[in-house]
């Protein structure tokens, strides 16, 4: 991001007319993308809190698949994205690896929705996200993260997840905003017609 976009950015007000707020996750496995998608959509600067990998995680950290990584998330990202007039997203992305996996309990608290980031090379790192999510009974999508390769049919990776048909899976590129906006989209439709199917059980 260039100097000028970024003071851009950092200047987006909150809107007057902003009126309904969501707390939202994002959850994945290591280096699936979390930080990459709360950058890429927020309005405002993101916070992150980046650390670099340092050879104390040598055996500790699996890097397997994603060497090319530096940095890590050791605490969470935070990111801001008004969806229209009235509608604010407050986004907090999980820190990966399973050594700060006993901070997610926590950053669940208060949220809505979840997405959980997948990387199809390593679909068994999303388990643990899945598993956590249903336990605590927090609606979430699946959004399959491009990293290249070839193309998977979608059936299979919910076949892989054992996700079930009520659940939204879509195929996204982190880094490209317009793509994780529509993550965001499918995730708070997702949790509308949660709403609506509720209050019309008698
Ligand atoms: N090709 C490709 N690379 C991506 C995409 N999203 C993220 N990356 C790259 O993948 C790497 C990992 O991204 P991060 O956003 O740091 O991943 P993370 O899930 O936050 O990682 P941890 O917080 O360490 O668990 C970075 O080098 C990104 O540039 C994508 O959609 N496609
Ligand atoms: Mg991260």
């Amino acid at each position: 991001m260039d100097l000028k976009s970024s003071e851009q950015t950092a200047r987006t007000p909150l809107r007057g007319t902003a009126s309904n707020a969501l707390k939202i996750v994002i959850v994945g496995g290591f280096g699936v993308g979390k930080t990459t998608m709360v950058r890429s959509v927020s309005e405002i600067r993101p916070l992150s809190t980046e650390e670099t990998m340092t050879r104390a995680g040598l055996g500790i950290d699996d890097a397997g698949g994603v060497q090319d990584k530096t940095t890590t998330t050791v605490a969470f990202d935070f990111g801001r994205i008004s969806l229209n007039e009235q509608l604010v997203l407050y986004l907090f992305g999980a820190p990966g690896q399973e050594r700060f996996w006993f901070l997610w309990d926590r950053l669940f608290s208060g949220t809505l929705g979840a997405v959980v980031l997948v990387d199809t090379r390593r679909v068994a790192d999303s388990w643990y996200a899945i598993d956590r999510l249903e336990h605590h009974g927090m609606p979430f999508i699946v959004a399959r993260n491009d990293f290249g390769g070839p193309a998977h049919d979608l059936e299979r990776v919910r076949d892989a997840l054992s996700l079930s048909d009520d659940i939204p899976l879509i195929n996204c590129d982190a880094r490209e905003r317009a793509s994780s906006k529509a993550v965001l989209i499918t995730l708070v439709n997702h949790l509308y017609a949660l709403s609506s199917a509720r209050e019309s059980t008698p």
